[in-house]
């Protein structure tokens, strides 16, 4: 059967797509990753059909659709929704549950049991009756800034902050913002700035730099907030940081992350992402017997009977993001397009 030729302005799938992505990002926002992926592949195969699906014959044809999903699609075609969605949503444990998740720093373990063992609702419930870490009563605080997407312009407007702050600290650095930023989103969560610096082969060459630049940014009252990690000698720093000015402070999520100039390509491509992308391409490197990860493009990488690394094997390219697709044999894209 022939398309149409008609270019419809309307998927033909659009409110299946509106239910299953609710579900979607329920099992996002509850970190039911295997399931979070199984919606996200169903709804791009629904984008790009042409034709509505309307019974489960037809659904269970579809690639990576199984019974279940089958019959929920059939479902959202006849009744016009999801019962399940209505579950999720009317369970008070349930909502505690997401609202709890939100928090910066608090995972569905956590959220989790502040939900559904102890039984609190509210965010009022935790300050009362949990014993917070620091992190947690900051993400408390600002819950609502931290939900809130950061609009492109003012991430590059704090972009230009940091780049002109360490550019008077130390004019071989270079600091480039990734993540959804460089895929060309419109808003983003956070700020993923990678710093580098000519000349830099270890994340402990670029150590020094980090702590001028924190105290200087501290100092100027951009960064408002330093979010305490386990360990010191990381590789990045988290935090909180506001647009100077008379508006309303809104508290922004910021990264630093450390890459010395060697690794500069292969950190570029992890912190561009997206996650799903990140996925994809480590699992192409695996099936050529080879291993890419945030430092590098690797091959011979030794592993043991129960196939755990024994060695990082041998570098191939770590320093040119090009090149490295290249060697991968995938056709360059630019980082607006890496979204799987
Ligand atoms: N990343 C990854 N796997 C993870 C987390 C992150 O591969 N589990 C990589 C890909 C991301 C990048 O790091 O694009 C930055 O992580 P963020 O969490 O900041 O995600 P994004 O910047 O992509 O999205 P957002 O706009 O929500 O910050
Ligand atoms: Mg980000
Ligand atoms: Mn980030």
């Amino acid at each position: 059967q022939g398309g149409t030729g008609r270019a419809t302005a309307e998927n033909p799938n659009r409110q299946t797509i509106e239910q299953l992505q609710k579900m979607c990002d329920y099992y996002g926002l509850t970190k039911n990753e295997w399931r979070h992926r199984a919606y996200l592949k169903i709804i791009g195969v629904l984008k790009k059909l042409d034709w509505k699906v309307c019974t489960y014959d037809e659904a269970i044809r579809l690639p990576g659709v199984g019974v279940r999903l089958a019959k929920k699609i059939e479902e959202i075609v006849l009744t016009g929704r999801l019962k399940r969605l209505d579950y999720t949503n009317k369970e008070p444990a349930d909502i505690a549950m997401q609202l709890f998740v939100k928090i910066y720093g608090v995972g569905p373990c956590l959220g989790n049991h502040w939900a559904w063992q102890l039984g609190y609702r509210t965010l009022e419930d935790l300050k009362a009756n949990v014993k917070l870490t620091d992190n947690q009563k900051m993400g408390i605080d600002r819950y609502d800034d931290l939900n809130t997407r950061i609009p492109r312009d003012e991430v590059s407007a704090l972009g230009e902050i940091v780049k002109s702050a360490s550019a008077v600290i130390d004019s071989d650095v270079q600091v480039i913002i990734g993540g959804s930023y460089r895929r060309g989103a419109a808003n983003s969560g956070d700020i993923d700035c990678l710093i580098t610096k000519r000349g830099t082969k270890r994340e402990s060459d670029l150590l020094p730099f980090l702590d001028r630049l924190t105290n200087h940014l501290t100092n100027s009252k951009f960064l408002v907030y330093a979010v305490a990690t386990p360990s010191k000698t990381g590789s990045k720093w988290h935090g909180c940081c506001v647009l100077p000015g008379p508006q309303k402070q809104v508290w922004r999520r910021i990264d630093f992350l450390l890459v010395p100039e060697t690794q500069l390509g292969a950190a570029l491509i992890y912190f561009t992402g997206d996650d799903l992308f990140n996925r994809s391409i480590r699992l192409l490197a695996g099936k050529k017997g080879w291993r890419l990860n945030q430092r590098g493009l690797y091959k011979n990488v030794m592993k043991d009977a129960q196939r755990v690394k024994v060695t990082d094997g041998e570098l191939m390219e770590g320093a040119d993001e090009k090149r490295i697709f290249e060697l991968m044999g995938v056709p360059y894209r630019p980082s607006e397009h890496r979204i799987c």
